[in-house]
């Protein structure tokens, strides 16, 4: 690193945080920390909060338990139970913003709609949607990554009569008590809406492309006295957080992960399968919920209850094709009619979006787009060649494989804190990853990721346009060893 003076030197950066959601509010926190004020969290919509602002349906809870599904700066005595729900998980996340003065930064109803690089004054310029424009140093991409609903492409949809929406667009209005309702889907979301609907509904019909391997989870609320002494002691939350037998299952199955012919999958797989064969009683339910492909190929669905609500005497499990959905329910192949009142599509995320449809521009006027042709990418998932001062929390090949993401996004921040460092000092201008240290990268990610389990043979969200999982391929150790300090010799400092 070269011992330079750059003119920005004790004056400050400035930076935008593009993102209201967890990751987001992480940061805002972690530069309040570091005594750094010279920053605003553009967040598009009208409150903060990310997926937990975004779906409200009924049954949503975090498939990480509450504990581990928390700031490590902000532990939270007050959770009720094991796996909290979705609108205590958002409520938390505006509490914490509030408490640790996030939200006089926060500017929403601001879109960021482009990122624009200045070479010659290694700025950013950063547009919003309403026509606004702020110059800042250094940009943070938090943008998520399921945030954009992927909507089913089936002939008839918008001719439906009743009520017709995206799981995470939950229409209040849409009455589901004694009605007959329809989930399409059955990723982690349309197995939590089931679960919540399947004794409120009159008729409840789940549409199962590809059904899913649930792995069984105990679920238990915290009694008055626990929540009490956890507020007392913080190291009873700790010692759930740091809990032995969790994290031996977390390391079990993202060593497993790596490798689909490891025995950890098939353990992971048997768990799954004796799950199928002891919950499900009538063989022919069973048959038609058991996967044809690996366990874990999908994301693993982590339920408590599937496997009951699913048997209640309102449900039924549709595993055919559909052929369109008509006024009055939906139609399948085979001619069999689904009469419905309400149609609701669980049916996923566009994944490779991230920050974009935000248009953004590195050097030479190089766009993201072009640079995530044919794949979303960035070195160790973080920072991109070309995008100086550019950096992603959650961005494309992080761990996504039911790790705790907080923890990830907390992992990243120190990561990208220590490549700021020389910036903050003043010692050089812009920081960014070399072509040569990135290519490498990429290489060796996409050679280890078709070995992963995620590449064994299925569809799924973790999967690129080309086929090849989008997510870290190694373990998590190698994960938290890559983000424990930068490489140095992959960075370009530019004076
Ligand atoms: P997922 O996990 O992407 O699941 C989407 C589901 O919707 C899945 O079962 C799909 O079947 C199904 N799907 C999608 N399009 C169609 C059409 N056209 N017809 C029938 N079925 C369809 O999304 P979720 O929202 O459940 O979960 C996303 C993540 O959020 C989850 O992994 C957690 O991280 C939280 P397919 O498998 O493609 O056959």
């Amino acid at each position: 690193m070269d011992d330079v003076v750059w003119k920005g030197s004790g004056e400050g950066l400035r930076y935008a945080i593009v993102g209201g959601g967890m990751s987001g509010i992480m940061a805002a926190i972690r530069l309040i920390g570091q005594g750094e004020t010279n920053f605003t969290v553009f967040e598009k919509e009208a409150d903060i909060g990310g997926t937990w602002r975004d779906n409200r349906y009924p049954g949503l809870t975090c498939d990480t338990p509450s504990h581990a599904y928390s700031y490590s700066f902000a532990l939270n005595p007050k959770w009720s139970s094991y796996y909290a729900s979705g609108p205590e998980i958002h409520r938390y996340f505006k509490d914490v913003a509030s408490d640790f003065g996030v939200m006089p930064h926060v500017r929403c109803n601001s879109e960021v709609s482009a990122c624009i690089f200045d070479e010659d004054s290694a700025t950013w310029t950063v547009g919003l949607t309403d026509g606004g424009e702020v110059e800042v140093d250094v940009v943070i991409a938090a943008s998520g990554v399921l945030h954009y609903p992927k909507m089913p492409d089936i002939p008839g949809l918008d001719t439906f009569a009743g009520k017709a929406f995206h799981s995470a667009r939950w229409d209040d209005s849409a009455v589901v008590d004694g009605a007959r309702v329809g989930v399409i889907g059955c990723g982690s979301t349309g197995i939590q809406i089931v679960n919540a609907l399947s004794n409120r509904a009159e008729r409840l019909v789940h549409f199962q492309r590809s059904p899913q391997w649930i792995m069984p989870v105990p679920q238990f609320d915290y009694s008055a006295e626990q929540q009490e002494a956890f507020a007392k002691d913080n190291a009873l939350i700790d010692a759930i957080r740091h809990d032995p037998d969790y994290w031996a299952a977390i390391y079990r199955f993202t060593d497993g992960i790596t490798d689909f012919n490891s025995p950890q999958i098939a353990e992971i797989e048997e768990y799954c399968r004796q799950n199928l064969e002891n919950s499900v009683r009538d063989p022919e339910l069973r048959e038609k919920l058991r996967p044809n492909y690996r366990a874990a190929c999908k994301r693993l669905i982590y339920s408590w209850e599937y496997y009951e609500c699913v048997q209640r005497p309102a449900v039924y499990v549709e595993t055919g094709a559909i052929a369109q959905v008509e006024p009055e329910g939906v139609r399948m192949q085979d001619g069999t009619f689904h009469p419905l009142d309400v149609l609701v599509l669980a049916t996923g995320f566009k994944a490779d979006r991230f920050i974009r449809p935000a248009v953004v521009k590195g050097r030479g006027g190089q766009t993201l787009d072009d640079f995530w042709n044919p794949r979303p990418t960035a070195h160790l998932a973080v920072t991109l060649p070309d995008f100086p001062n550019f950096f992603m929390l959650n961005g494309p090949t992080g761990p996504v494989g039911n790790f705790p993401l907080i923890d990830i996004a907390e992992m990243q921040w120190d990561y990208l804190k220590q490549l700021l460092e020389p910036v903050r000092e003043g010692r050089a201008r812009c920081v960014e990853p070399t072509r040569e240290a990135f290519e490498a990268y990429e290489e060796r990610r996409i050679a280890a990721a078709r070995k992963t389990i995620f590449g064994s043979g299925c569809s799924s969200w973790y999967l690129d346009d080309t086929g090849v999982p989008a997510t870290w391929p190694w373990s998590y150790q190698a994960f938290v060893d890559a983000m424990a300090a930068p490489d140095w010799q992959e960075f370009r400092l530019e004076a």
